[in-house]
């Protein structure tokens, strides 16, 4: 497949629970791509590298403390802090492989206790993904494997409430993988998937926002 100046990348987005192999797929995935000759860059959110994401890696390591409103508002200040590149890389033709994204930030606030609706709402207008890769599996294969580090969130109990929420955000760009399997099975799985995906943005699928 050879790069071509009309046709757009795709955005694909993973999500999961915590240990779920996210950030291997999304490394093997790449470096599949970039073999096949494909524009393609590793995003992930929360990015920490700017001021906003800062804040956040404060919270997550315990160094801050913050209300939960407010720290959900930073998730989403800091996927809009990147919309506008998102939007010029992707029609540039480059394919973004972005480690969780809207649904991290509506499953986990919501794990807390916090209103569905009003999660979303700050989402409305992000780019919606071409296609969501969920990575499933149970909390507790999750924290079997190497058990969690020690961050906010990384318990067995609050992943099973993440992961009922992440249930209720399914819609027709997900794409279930079980990730039970062992990895090499996941990775096949994931470039067919994501593969046709990225064709169907280059023959013109139109980029939409989110949640529509
Ligand atoms: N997380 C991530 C949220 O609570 N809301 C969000 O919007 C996003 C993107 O941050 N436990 C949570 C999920 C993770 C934690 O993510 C850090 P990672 O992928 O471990 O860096």
């Amino acid at each position: 497949l050879s790069a071509n100046n009309e046709s757009r990348g795709a955005l694909v987005v993973f999500e999961g629970l915590d240990r779920s192999g996210k950030t291997s797929q999304c490394g093997r995935l790449v470096s599949y791509l970039e073999g096949l000759g494909h524009s393609v860059e590793l995003w992930r959110f929360p990015d920490r590298t700017t001021s906003v994401g800062q804040m956040i890696s404060a919270y997550l390591t315990n160094k801050s403390q913050l209300d939960d409103h407010t720290i959900h508002l930073l998730f989403s200040a800091n996927r809009w802090e990147k919309r506008s590149m998102m939007e010029t890389k992707l029609k540039a033709g480059t394919t973004l492989i972005v480690d969780r994204y809207s649904y991290s930030g509506v499953a986990f606030s919501t794990a807390k206790g916090l209103d569905f609706e009003w999660c979303k709402a700050p989402e409305i207008g992000l780019i919606a993904p071409d296609l969501v890769v969920y990575l499933d599996i149970t909390p507790e294969k999750a924290a079997e494997r190497g058990g969690y580090g020690g961050e906010r969130y990384e318990q067995l109990e609050f992943q099973r409430k993440v992961s009922q929420h992440y249930k209720l955000l399914k819609d027709s760009s997900w794409k279930i993988v079980d990730a039970c399997q062992p990895l090499d099975d996941v990775e096949k799985q994931v470039k067919e998937i994501v593969l046709q995906h990225i064709i169907a943005c280059q023959k013109g699928k139109i980029l939409s926002s989110l949640w529509s």
